[in-house]
Order: structure tokens, then C-alpha cells, then sequence
């Protein structure tokens, strides 16, 4: 079966001369679709009439459920956009005229578009909370918080005598400001753990030449994705794979050996991968023999994890357990990707590990653009909330704040980033 949906100002026409007359509104009817042009015969479908402004877009909006056969659907595509005003969707359009008509506000655009693509339960959930309008919500609230502050502020502008300015007004908007700021400030804390679920967590291999880190990804991945050769220095540039580890998205980074090399490219290969084991999540360290990683490893931010390989290898050591990833001092892990000896318990590791950074209620903040805008708002409130400053000056921040407020839904300001948001959609959504 395909479905082919449709919004705009054209839907009753197009129904009446295709599909015989208007179906009962949101009901599935079942119709002889005929092309207007001869009369013939397109298809049997089930037709949907879904009346503006209830709709998905706001508009009048229909759906023709009808065979799935390549020759129906370019058949029916084909009467349907020779109709007057009829024309093939844009990508994302349906969800551009939802909010250009109000239905949807930006962060529950993105929302969408995160739904859209995403891989893991994890990014299932924290995106259908946003499209929910999770983050709306609050916004709507501060807002009106805000625009009750800015009243007070104004109307004691307009009306008070400059010097007599109520101590109990100043008070109430300090009041208003400073929990509005405490709120922001909840949700900006937890918004690093959103923007994580959103993009994945970061877990970098890091290791001498020869360590095994290539083998180790193919192992994970369960996919020849990295070329592994017994010649030290195979890999040169850093290389990705994406994981979903019990629901949690993780981004597995390959990277360049890391030894004293005068070949340019290798050498280059080296930087990027000390640039990576500074904003990863977290570094596991391979080496064949268990030593600690160098210090500028250890002390480059993000933990790391000692990882003893080729286990296989010492079959007197293999029989030791595997410790706990309790630091860098001495092997935490030890693996045989050949035999795939502890693989399950640094799987498993890496799991809970991930799980206790990871919210246990989805978070409301999932990307930078989001972010910039709460930070805006909280710098305001900051502003607005010092202590002996002049009305008008106080009235300022409080119209800062509303107007970051403002971009986050994309009431205003946001026209330059329209596009690019939108582009990201499939046709028909
Ligand atoms: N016996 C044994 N050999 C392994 C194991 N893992 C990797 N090897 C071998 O070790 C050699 C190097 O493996 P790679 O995965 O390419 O090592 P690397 O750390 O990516 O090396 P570079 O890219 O050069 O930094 C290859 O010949 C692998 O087949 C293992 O668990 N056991
Ligand atoms: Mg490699």
C-alpha cells in the first residue's frame, strides 16, 4: 500500500473531481479513483477528507490510501498534480505550513525531525517528548511569568512618580525573575545529558600501533568497517560508527596510533586523535602488553578506561578476571576480540556507564540551538534581577528575556535558520 497525502487550499476541488465528491470528514471512505482528464479508472482507495483547521497542517489536508504498485502511485501522482493549484510537496513541507499556521512551535518541529531520524529508544522518547511540546510548555510559562514582570515594570514607568516606585512592585518582579531564573537553570543543567542523547555518546579507541583498536571496532559493530593489517600504523584517520547499546545511542571512535612518527599523513592522523580523546565521553585505552596510557591521555578531560587485548595471545594470563574500571592504574579490561573473551563484560561496563550519565526523565533541551536561546535568557534574567537598578533599565533585560524566549519557539529572529531546519525533512512530512 502507498499513502499519499495532501494540504491546502485546493483539497475540496481536487476530491470532487478525482475521488467522485467530499468523503465524510475524517472518516476512511472507500473510492473509485478516476483521472478527470477521460474518466478512467486510476484505482480503488481508501480516501481521506481531514478539514482545516484540525489537520496536521492547519489546512484541509487528504489522504489517499491505494495500491502500492509503482504504476498506481505515478498514475495517481500524475492526475494529482496536473489538478489546478495541485504541486508536488517540498521536503518538510507539511510540518513548515504546521507551523507557519501556528499548530507547531520550533522546538516541537525539531521535535519532529528528531523522531524522524531517530535510531535508539532512548532518542524514540526524548524526541516524542519534544514534539509533545515538553519544552513549549515551560517556555509558554516563563513567558507569561515574564510578560506579568515587564507590566509591572512598564506600568510603574508610565504611571508612578519616578521616586516613589513601590518597594512591594520591585519586590514581586524580583520574585517573578529570580524563580523564572531558577527554573532555566534546572533545565539548562540537564540539557549537556540531552544534546548527548541526541547525538550520541562519544566512547574513543585509543592505543599504540597494533593494539587491536580497528579489530575491536569491526567486533562491536559487527561490521568490516575499519581495515585491520599486523602492520603498526594502519589507521590513519579517525573513524566513526554508530552503536545502539541498550536503547543509548554511542558513537565508537577509531583512531591513529599513537607513537613518534615524522610521515606527515600519520602524523596528522596522531593529532586528531589527541583532539578526540579531549571531547569524547569517554577513552578506552588498548594495549597488548596492559600499560597505562601517557599522562597528556590521562589528564586530556574525559575518564579513561584501561583495556588489556589479544588476550588469546598469553594463555597464562587469560585466565585472570577481568578487574573493575576503577582508573588508569593498571589493565581494567582485559579481551580477546579473536576469541571474543570479555568482550560481554566491557559491553556491559560501558552500558551502565552510559546509563548513569544518561537522565532518567527525558531531558528538555536536545540541541545547541535551544541552548544558546535559554542561556540568553538566563543571562537576562541575571541582569534583571540586580538589585537597585533603574525601571527602565530592568525593563530592558525583562524585553531581552522574552525576545530569547521568542527565537526558542521561533516566533521571531529565527527566519535565517528556517531553511536549514526544514531541509533536514523527508517529502511529506
Ligand atoms: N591474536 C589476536 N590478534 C589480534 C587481536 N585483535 C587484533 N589482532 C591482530 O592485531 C593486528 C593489529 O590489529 P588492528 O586492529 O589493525 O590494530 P590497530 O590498533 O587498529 O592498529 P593501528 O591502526 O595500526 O593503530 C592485526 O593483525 C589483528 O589481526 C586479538 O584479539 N587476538
Ligand atoms: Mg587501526
Amino acid at each position: 500500500m502507498a499513502v499519499i497525502r495532501a494540504s491546502g487550499p485546493g483539497i475540496r476541488f481536487g476530491l470532487e473531481s478525482i475521488a467522485g465528491g467530499l468523503p465524510a470528514p475524517r472518516r476512511a471512505s472507500l473510492r473509485s479513483l478516476r483521472d478527470p482528464a477521460d474518466g478512467s479508472l486510476i484505482d480503488q482507495a481508501i480516501v481521506i477528507f481531514l478539514p482545516g483547521p484540525a489537520s496536521y497542517t492547519g489546512e484541509d489536508c487528504a489522504e489517499f490510501q491505494c495500491h502500492g504498485s509503482r504504476a498506481v502511485v505515478a498514475a495517481l501522482l500524475r492526475c494529482l498534480d496536473a489538478l489546478p493549484g495541485w504541486r508536488m510537496a517540498e521536503p518538510g513541507e507539511f510540518t513548515r505550513r504546521a507551523f507557519d499556521n501556528g499548530r507547531l512551535d520550533l522546538t516541537e518541529v525539531e521535535g519532529v525531525a528528531d523522531l524522524i531520524s531517530a535510531e535508539t529508544d532512548a532518542q524514540r522518547r526524548q524526541a516524542l517528548r519534544q514534539m509533545d511540546g515538553g519544552l513549549s510548555e515551560r517556555a509558554a510559562g516563563w513567558r507569561d511569568q515574564l510578560l506579568r514582570a515587564r507590566a509591572l515594570v512598564e506600568a510603574d514607568l508610565d504611571f508612578a512618580d519616578e521616586d516613589d516606585v513601590p518597594d512591594s512592585v520591585a519586590a514581586e518582579v524580583g520574585d517573578l525573575v529570580a524563580a523564572v531564573e531558577r527554573q532555566v537553570s534546572e533545565v539548562l543543567a540537564a540539557s549537556a545529558h540531552g544534546e548527548r542523547i541526541r547525538d550520541g555518546f562519544e566512547v574513543a579507541l585509543l592505543g599504540p600501533p597494533n593494539a587491536g583498536k580497528s579489530t575491536l571496532l569491526n567486533t562491536l559493530s559487527r561490521r568490516d568497517v575499519a581495515i585491520v593489517t599486523d602492520v603498526p600504523g594502519t589507521t590513519r584517520d579517525t573513524l566513526e560508527v554508530h552503536l545502539d547499546l541498550g536503547g543509548l545511542p554511542l558513537t565508537l571512535i577509531d583512531t591513529a596510533g599513537l607513537r613518534e612518527t615524522d610521515e606527515v599523513v600519520e602524523a596528522e592522523g596522531i593529532r586528531r586523535t589527541r583532539r578526540r580523546a579531549g571531547t569524547a565521553d569517554l577513552v578506552l585505552w588498548l594495549d597488548e602488553t596492559g600499560r597505562a596510557p601517557p599522562d597528556d591521555i590521562v589528564s586530556a578531560g574525559p575518564p579513561v578506561w584501561c583495556v588489556q587485548t589479544k588476550i588469546d595471545r598469553i594463555a597464562a594470563s587469560a585466565s585472570q578476571a577481568a578487574g573493575s574500571p576503577d582508573g588508569t592504574s593498571g589493565p581494567a579490561f582485559q579481551l580477546s576480540a579473536a576469541t571474543g573473551a570479555g568482550i560481554d563484560t566491557l559491553l556491559g561496563a560501558l552500558t551502565a556507564h552510559l546509563l548513569s550519565l544518561a537522565p532518567t526523565t527525558p531531558a528538555l533541551v536536545t540541541r545547541a540551538r535551544q541552548r544558546l536561546c535559554l542561556e540568553r535568557l538566563q543571562a537576562a534574567l541575571v541582569s534583571a534581577g540586580g538589585d537597585d537598578l533603574p525601571l527602565e533599565i530592568r525593563a530592558e533585560h525583562l524585553r531581552r528575556g522574552t525576545d530569547a524566549l521568542a527565537s526558542l519557539t521561533g516566533r521571531v529572529g529565527v527566519e535565517d535558520i528556517l531553511g536549514e531546519i526544514f531541509s533536514s525533512f523527508c517529502i511529506g512530512k
